[in-house]
């Protein structure tokens, strides 16, 4: 038998042994509002993790979840499946852009990452343009953290120890963070649609005709909330289109409201071949999540012996029914309450608030697009990320509130349907907290 340790749980992309002196831990949650182990009442600036918007414990999808768990727990879908996995399909296919009817369901945002890039990999195999295997992704980018999602990421501390292992035949596009030209950008920066033609440049330099997929978030959320400037993602399809190249738009955070439509690719009237998600697909309740494609892509595979798999992938849990039963009351929620027309109505008064920061002393970026927002701070000398921890421990034990902390930039996904009073209060305790910091 093992020792007792302080604490057998190893935390995710947390700094283990500073959150262990002093541990915050959260018991229960209903509506906008934590319960943690210590009595307080927090409010979640974050909406879970960009995950959950419509609230914690929406009793619609409580109450969809605690029948399908009574009802059929699990079953495979290898070979045979479960009626909410098709209903979820059927539902969710509905809302996606003209043209992409199908869905491969994940349980991640990583696993719809690394399904995409697999799929993008099998459908140029199935037309017989098998040399087509190099994957783009783009500096900054973020696809979870899975061997292929990582190696087409491009976010430095994730990739760094894993160097050697990344898969080959990768490259990157230049980011396009230029707070030199755009700080405190309202909605799309200006500049910086020229970044776009990196993609010529990797097609000459690789030859196109070698070239699988590109993948990008429409805004990249985890590295800081960037969003694109205008023209930019209209000029990757366009370069996509020219060379036969897929686009891949990784919409974990992106789809299901977050920019006031099921997906950003109608918001940004671009439309890619594949779209990931999860996330807001079950409000965050079960994991989930799923891959959409262009009709054509899934055709391509439809094309070998009939009795033979097309595409030998899948998890077990994917299509989980009690997932999918969370997915379909997530969607009947976002119709009954118009949650994505809630967020678009949100959007202004959130802009004005996180650009109400832009003269706080150590503010050096907003940005803001949809409902994701940051305020980004200098960096401490020589303490990377230290102003950022301090600000959202502080939050949390002076203000009773829940930020995220990106290095030293804060990042904002209020709910979807955010209480404008609760929403400015929240930005309250945020200055408040701001006001300390040296
Ligand atoms: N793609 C994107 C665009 C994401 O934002 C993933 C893939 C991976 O999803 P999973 O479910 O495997 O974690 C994500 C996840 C942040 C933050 O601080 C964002 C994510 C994860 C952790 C932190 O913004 N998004």
């Amino acid at each position: 038998m093992n020792a007792a340790v302080e604490n057998p749980y190893w935390l995710p992309f947390t700094a283990n042994r500073d959150f262990n002196k002093k541990p915050r831990i959260i018991t229960g949650a209903a509506g906008h509002w934590y319960t943690t182990s210590d009595g307080a009442r927090l409010y979640d600036t974050f909406s879970g993790l960009w995950t959950s918007g419509v609230g914690h414990c929406h009793p619609k999808i409580v109450e969809a979840v605690q029948k399908q768990v009574a009802t059929l727990d699990y079953c495979m879908t290898f070979q045979v499946t479960n009626n909410k996995a098709l209903e979820l399909a059927e539902r969710v296919t509905a809302l996606a852009p003209e043209g992409i009817s199908r869905c491969f369901f994940t349980n991640s945002g990583s696993e719809s990452a690394d399904t995409a890039l697999k799929i993008a990999l099998g459908y140029h195999r199935a037309r017989g343009e098998g040399n087509r295997t190099r994957l783009i992704g783009r500096e900054k980018g973020y696809h979870g953290v899975n061997f292929g999602g990582m190696s087409v990421g491009g976010i430095v501390p994730n990739r760094k120890v894993f160097s050697a292992a990344l898969i080959p035949g990768v490259d990157h596009l230049r980011h396009t963070l230029d707070i030199g030209r755009n700080a405190f950008s309202r909605g799309l920066p200006e500049h910086g649609i020229e970044l776009a033609e990196d993609l010529e440049r990797l097609c000459a330099l690789h030859d196109a005709s070698n070239i699988a997929a590109v993948i990008v978030e429409p805004v990249a959320g985890s590295a800081g909330v960037i969003p694109p400037p205008p023209g930019y993602l209209e000029r990757l399809r366009e370069i996509c289109d020219k060379y036969g190249i897929l686009l891949i738009f990784d919409e974990v955070i992106t789809a299901f409201g977050r920019l006031g439509h099921p997906f950003g690719a109608q918001r940004f009237d671009v439309i890619p071949d594949i779209i990931t998600t999860a996330k807001g697909l079950t409000n965050g309740v079960v994991p989930m999540g799923a891959v959409f494609v262009r009709d054509e892509i899934y055709d391509a595979f439809m094309n070998g012996p009939e009795h033979m798999i097309e595409i030998f992938h899948g998890y077990t849990y994917s299509g989980h029914p009690v997932a999918a039963a969370a997915g379909v009351a997530s969607l009947d929620v976002y119709e009954e309450e118009g949650t994505f027309e809630q967020a678009a109505a949100l959007e202004p008064q959130f802009e004005e608030i996180l650009h109400s920061f832009a003269d706080h002393k150590h503010v050096i970026d907003v940005r803001n697009f949809g409902l994701m927002g940051a305020i980004e701070m200098a960096p401490r000398d020589g303490a990377l990320g230290a102003r950022g921890v301090e600000a959202h421990k502080k939050c949390y034990w002076d203000e009773n509130i829940v930020v995220r902390a990106g290095m030293d930039t804060l990042q904002f996904s209020p709910f979807l349907n955010s209480d404008p009073d609760e929403m400015t209060k929240s930005f309250e305790s945020v200055r408040r907290v701001m006001d300390t910091l040296e």
